[in-house]
């Protein structure tokens, strides 16, 4: 394979990196000072530096590489697609084979009547796409009132104004003029950090019943759709209490409002099924895909919508689109990922094989006396840290400074965790082996003693 190695040294990048490339979610200023990480290339489930090192990626880049790097299957059909048809629009009543064809397979892979896909570039495109067809759907059938979507804090849904409106990120909604008119947000079910006393059962229920209480608070009759993802994941791989989602299905099927799963981590393998609903058993109306779509390996996103709605949809112009809606060449990886993913048995690899295995080390994890809970589904997990396990206390420190710390030593011990407040996260591609599995572990381990140590020193267990 050809490889790239004729960039700048580290030390150029980072300084022209810092002259004119702007991070997402970044601090400029800190960051140009320290220099960014240069990452050069990948291969299953290692990242390699500019500097050599390599970095065991228990990110899957940003939860997306789900087939791991490296798949030259991936880079022949993007080189083929290029240079057969590199573009063409799907907007003037034209199609074109790789759209058609990774349309028919998703309605095949997606349950219940989940036939018809609206593709986008990205997960927040695509959720602005269903704020808008929610609303028109309602109105085609006369309802123009329902346009009201509930959504629940601390969720994340996209960072445009309409998917960062419906995220529920208190830090976004500070900045910019967010939320936009037409979305509210109801409690979390996440029992670790809300739940006080009460037992799991019982407060999912609550957190569930708020969804009834909301409708009946707005009237039903301006309520267009509950958005919510299976498992809330930047949230903080937050996974429900049972009660909870037979609950919020209960209420969609009593209420006339749509419910959208927002599968853009869950789905394509996340946790075990291709879609977190079928895993939390969500008989959602519509579906937000993206990310494992491709592995990360074109950006592509979309809608995936029902039968019954789709014909309502299909009854007037629907007038929305993006110029890469259907985009030839990501529509082309996305089939061939969704190819490997089932002719490889990846799925089954993460839910029989690698889920299983990763499930007895996390719970080891548990054990480490900086860990207040380890909780995982699929290939999705969490780690919350604490001074007290037995009280789930959180640091004195400032939220966030414990889990940078620990996402420091875990860089340090190259492996990738991502840390949300003080809760250390991942989503590593699901093809780990068990080699890597105990790789991960190892390095985890050590990144947590070395953080406990440091707390320990610091005087901040606490
Ligand atoms: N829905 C969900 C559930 C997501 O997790 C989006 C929509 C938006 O997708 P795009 O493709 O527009 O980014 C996401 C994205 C993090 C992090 O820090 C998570 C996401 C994106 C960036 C950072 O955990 N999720």
């Amino acid at each position: 394979m050809k490889r790239i190695d004729n960039h700048l040294p580290t030390a150029d990048l980072q300084r022209l990196d810092a002259a004119h490339h702007m991070h997402p979610f970044t601090n400029g200023a800190e960051l140009n000072e320290k220099g960014a990480r240069v990452i050069t290339r990948a291969n299953g489930v290692m990242l390699t530096d500019s500097e050599g090192v390599e970095i065991l990626d228990a990110m899957a880049g940003l939860w997306c590489v789900n087939l791991g790097y490296g798949r030259k299957e991936l880079a022949d059909v993007a080189a083929a697609q290029m240079l057969q048809l590199p573009f063409y629009n799907t907007f003037f009543q034209t199609t074109h084979p790789p759209v058609v064809a990774l349309a028919a397979r998703i309605a095949e892979l997606a349950p219940g009547d989940l036939n018809h896909t609206f593709f986008a570039g990205s997960g927040s495109e695509a959720n602005d796409t269903n704020i808008r067809l929610v609303r028109q759907y309602w109105a085609l059938m006369g309802k123009p009132d329902k346009k009201v979507i509930i959504s629940r804090k601390n969720a994340y849904h996209g960072s445009s104004m309409g998917s960062g409106s419906l995220g529920g990120m208190a830090g976004m909604h500070a900045q910019g003029g967010m939320p936009i008119p037409d979305i509210t947000h109801i409690d979390q079910p996440y029992w670790y950090s809300e739940g006080g006393d009460m037992d799991p059962a019982e407060f999912g229920l609550e957190r569930a019943r708020q969804l009834e209480a909301e409708i009946e608070r707005l009237g039903e009759g301006n309520v267009a759709a509950f958005i919510a993802e299976p498992i809330q994941g930047a949230g903080a791989v937050i996974i429900p209490p049972e009660t909870y989602w037979p609950e919020i299905q209960r209420i969609c099927d009593e209420h006339e409002i749509l419910l959208i799963a927002d599968e853009v981590i869950c789905g394509f393998g996340r946790t075990g099924n291709w879609f977190g609903s079928q895993t939390l058993g969500i008989r959602p109306d519509i579906m937000t895909i993206a990310k494992g779509l491709s592995s990360g390996y074109q950006p592509i996103g979309g809608s995936v919508i029902s039968d019954p709605i789709a014909e309502v949809i299909n009854s007037d112009e629907f007038a929305h689109g993006y110029t890469y809606s259907g985009h030839p060449v990501a529509c082309a990886v996305a089939l061939e990922n969704l190819r490997l993913l089932d002719e490889d048995g990846i799925i089954d690899h993460a839910r029989d094989v690698a889920g299983p295995y990763l499930a007895q080390k996390w719970a080891e994890l548990g054990n480490h006396p900086l860990v207040g809970e380890a909780r995982i589904i699929g290939m999705m997990a969490a780690l919350e840290l604490t001074p007290n396990k037995a009280t789930r206390a959180p640091f004195k420190a400032d939220a966030g400074t414990v889990g940078l710390r620990c996402r420091e030593r875990c860089f340090a011990n190259g492996v990738i965790m991502r840390h949300v407040r003080d809760t250390m996260i991942i989503s590593p591609p699901l093809i780990m082996t068990k080699d890597d599995i105990d790789m991960l572990f190892e390095r985890a381990v050590k990144s947590l003693d070395e953080t406990l140590a440091g707390l320990k020193s610091d005087g901040l267990m606490a």
